[in-house]
């Protein structure tokens, strides 16, 4: 009998800057009810779930970013969430700002499993956006001040009957995080989002992002044989619209189930972790058809380095 994990993706619309945590919990605590209805074992709810995107304004008043972040996980607000995973049987992953005892300040998601146990700890590995104040902009991206690149990578973990891993947002624009997990036997990576549809370095892309959210995951699904679940923090939120479209992408890259609104909505598919068996041991069987000795650049070097220029009128170098 193949073995099935029934997963929802909890799309979540705007949360406002006004919205107390214990209102989100409200909203969380709604979605993983609908998902126990549909027989789900594990929910997917979105990146920086519990807040609005704050990064998208500057502050330099220590307090003041501190109290976006979470010290304690679950912590007295979010025990109901756990309480109740455990109640209903539907395990979750959920992503939030956290600050460490030492100081630390990730973008982090936890998967708990159906017992309300913290099963896995995931922090965001590669931060997008920008360090410092731009005035240019219409609303920022800081990422880059408000959080440290994640210093764990990418584990994978058994848990729900499968080998599951987790990753963030900008993560799932990079074939590395997929084939890392790939190569650790992934059946499924839970993905949450908060995409502003305006990309302010080069707004020409602003129509694409649709097509580039949807490129990557299912390229990552197909490309190591697992299943992808990514969940956004959709709509417009404090005036900035940010792309919503949670799908399910299969190990094949098609996509199984997607939201169809930009609010909270949760999906759900019947998810075969069989099926990855299908790529694995296919076109993507890794033990025989990779060739590692010539992957070496990847990990030794991170940013392009191009061959030498031609010499002066070389014809070679003419367009
Ligand atoms: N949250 C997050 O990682 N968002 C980014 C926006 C990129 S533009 C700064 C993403 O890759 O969707």
């Amino acid at each position: 009998m193949n073995r099935i994990l029934t997963v929802g993706a909890a799309q979540l619309g705007p949360v406002q800057r006004d919205h107390t945590r214990a209102d989100v919990v409200e909203r969380l605590l709604a979605l993983l009810h609908d998902a126990a209805g549909w027989g789900c074992q594990l929910v997917i709810f979105p990146e920086l779930a519990l807040t609005t995107f704050f990064p998208r304004w500057y502050t330099d008043v220590p307090a003041d970013i501190d109290a976006w972040y979470e010290r304690d996980m679950p912590s007295p607000v979010t025990q109901p969430l756990f309480d109740e995973a455990k109640r209903l049987g539907v395990g979750f992953q959920l992503g939030y700002a956290e600050l460490t005892a030492d100081g630390h300040h990730y973008n982090t998601s936890i998967m708990v499993e159906r017992n309300g146990e913290v099963v896995a700890k995931y922090r965001k590995v590669h931060i997008p956006g920008h360090e410092e104040y731009e005035p240019w902009r219409a609303f920022q991206h800081l990422e880059r001040y408000y959080f440290e690149s994640g210093p764990d990578g990418f584990a994978v973990h058994r848990a729900f009957g499968a080998i599951v891993g987790m990753a963030t947002c900008n993560d799932r624009r990079w074939p590395e995080t997929y084939r890392v997990m790939g190569l650790q036997g992934v059946e499924l990576i839970g993905i949450g989002y908060n995409t502003p549809i305006h990309y302010a370095p080069d707004p020409g892309q602003n129509a694409l992002q649709l097509f580039h959210n949807d490129l990557c995951m299912a390229s990552g699904a197909y490309q190591n044989g697992t299943w992808v679940v990514g969940v956004a923090k959709g709509g417009t939120e404090e005036g900035v619209e940010s792309l919503a479209q949670s799908a399910i992408f299969a190990p094949s890259g098609q996509v199984v189930a997607r939201a169809l609104s930009t609010g909270d909505e949760l999906i759900v598919a019947a998810c075969d972790l069989d099926l990855c068996n299908k790529f694995k041991h296919t076109l993507f069987q890794m033990e025989r058809y990779r060739e590692p000795q010539h992957y070496s650049i990847i990990t030794a070097q991170k940013g392009v380095v191009e061959p030498p220029a031609l010499p002066n009128g070389h014809p070679w170098g003419q367009l």
